[in-house]
């Protein structure tokens, strides 16, 4: 006979294999896409569980799994794409910053077959935390059901992997403690771009896991500035350089990013926040929500 303690021990698992989140949906033309057809499958595709190593090869796609590959659909280079959210619920619950990063397979690799690897992937959205000197800090990308973003009108033709990544901050003061969710898109860009992205990243190698917007606690005592993961937004300089190689772009053309349409980290907030509030069982807003080791609420 199965005891409550029992019970109440799967009820808890249940609610945490449902209590995080995923990007099946590839966003085109206004249209969501079948789950995990252009996107590639995730290794937590059914447990909806984040990758805490920033060290592993998963912290690029988190498809070691599943084999990683998708279907490539065309895009228009200037159009505007996204990606759904999917979990219970089915948007970005935790508190936390986003990044979308595009990285483009080397001419004559099909990007069906690319792994990603190397110094190839450059940022193009971002939406970071929004800090006021440390009185508060809140994070716009909570609550979000869907991801979408342009890709910048000056990407050049060809095949990329548009990478989506929400980091959840709500158990980051530890080192690990910070819950990337990601996931990888196949594109065809079309269009006549002729920019060059940059800076340039590798995954893993872009996160040490220690940097102030990942190991951080966004409790106590309030932060009074946000510094987001990751290289500034690419926007779509062209360097007019003819390069044919484009593994190190120069850093001194792509520095502009406050032309992005992201929130930014000046956007001052003139609310005033509330009190986490609880419902249910579930935990406060904001706080810790599953993890490594959690006993407690999973969901809120
Ligand atoms: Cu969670």
């Amino acid at each position: 006979m199965k005891s409550l303690s029992a019970i109440l021990a799967l009820a808890s698992l249940a609610a945490r294999v449902s209590a995080h989140y995923t990007f099946p949906q590839l966003i085109v033309g206004g249209a969501n896409t079948t789950a995990w057809q252009y996107v590639r499958e995730t290794n937590n595709w059914q447990d909806l569980n984040p990758q805490t190593d920033v060290t592993t090869t998963d912290i690029m796609c988190y498809d070691s799994a599943m084999s990683g590959t998708a279907s490539t659909i065309s895009v228009a280079a200037g159009s505007t794409v996204g990606f759904t959210v999917d979990g219970n619920p089915s948007n970005l619950y935790h508190p936390g910053v986003l990044n979308v990063y595009m990285a483009k397979a080397p001419t004559g690799t099909d990007v069906s077959a690319w792994d990603g690897s190397g110094d190839v992937w450059f940022k193009v959205y971002q939406i970071s935390a929004v800090t006021d000197g440390g009185s508060t800090i809140t994070f716009p990308a909570t609550g979000l059901a869907e991801v979408t973003f342009p890709i910048p009108a000056q990407t050049p033709a060809g095949q990329y992997l548009i990478r989506v990544e929400h980091i959840a901050l709500h158990v980051a003061s530890s080192y690990g403690g910070a819950q990337f969710y990601i996931a990888c898109a196949q594109v065809q860009v079309t269009g006549s771009g002729s920019g060059t992205p940059g800076p340039l990243v590798a995954f893993p190698g872009a996160y040490t896991g220690n940097e102030p917007g990942i190991l951080i606690d966004i409790y106590y005592p309030i932060p009074t500035t946000y510094i987001q993961p990751g290289p500034a937004v690419w926007t779509g300089g062209s360097s007019g350089s003819g390069s044919t190689t484009a593994v190190s772009p120069p850093v001194t053309t792509t520095a502009k990013s406050s032309s992005t349409s992201a929130p930014i980290t000046t956007v001052k907030s003139t609310t005033t926040t509330a009190p986490p509030t609880s419902t249910g069982t579930g935990a406060a807003e904001f706080a810790q929500c599953g993890g490594q080791g959690w006993t407690g609420a999973t969901t809120w």
